[in-house]
């Protein structure tokens, strides 16, 4: 099946094209289908709905949509739904900006303790869709390390891991991710669906 991803975050296609054999995921800046939604929601999945029903309505064909980030207890949550914007308005431009601008806000925090979130929203046909939220958990460490993933990944340690989620290889942070933990529920519900 054709599936439209709404995100402008290559890095989730590469995560979850390879979630989903079997499917093609496409990004619909890839097939000239312009895609903008402003995320004013105050949960995962009402911005995760939100961005699927908006590329719905433009392809009318099956959608899925991520929202997802990085809460951290000692910061209430933060950045959270947030993350993508976190540090944008002080001048963070990269997310290696953004990693040093948390790093000094946990500066004097022991408790290290994080969850990534991750909504996956499909939506099939006008009155048919499906939404799953998982999460991972974790510490955030002191530095960075580890070259791989995209965003937080180098100073989040999932539980019981020495390698940061940049350490790992794109199949074990898919086997422990809040991402990979969400495709594995929504192939579970599509395998009963489609
Ligand atoms: P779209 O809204 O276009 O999908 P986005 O990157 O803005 O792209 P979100 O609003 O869902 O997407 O924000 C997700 C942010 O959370 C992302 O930009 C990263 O900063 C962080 N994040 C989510 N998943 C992550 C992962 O697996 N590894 C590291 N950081 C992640």
């Amino acid at each position: 099946m054709k599936i439209y991803l709404a995100t402008g975050n290559r890095h989730k296609l590469d995560e979850l094209a390879p979630m989903f054999p079997g499917h093609q995921i496409v990004l619909p800046a890839d097939e000239g289908i312009p895609f903008a939604f402003e995320e004013n929601g105050t949960t995962y999945f009402e911005n995760c709905f939100g961005k699927a029903r908006t590329l719905f309505d433009a392809v009318r064909a099956p959608v899925l949509a991520d929202d997802s980030g990085l809460s951290v207890f000692c910061l209430g949550g933060a950045p959270g739904i947030y993350s993508a914007r976190y540090g944008k308005e002080d001048g963070c431009q990269t997310s290696g900006d953004q990693i040093d601008r948390l790093l000094k806000a946990m500066e004097r925090e022991n408790d290290r303790r994080a969850a990534f979130v991750c909504c996956l929203t499909m939506i099939f046909s006008p009155y048919r869709f499906v939404t799953v939220q998982e999460t991972a958990e974790g510490v955030i460490g002191r530095t960075k390390s580890g070259s791989g993933g995209f965003g937080y990944d180098p100073v989040f340690y999932p539980t019981g891991s020495s390698r940061s989620f940049a350490g790992l290889s794109p199949a074990e942070k898919a086997a422990v991710s809040h991402r990979g933990k969400a495709a594995a529920a929504l192939r579970r519900l599509l395998s009963g669906m489609l």
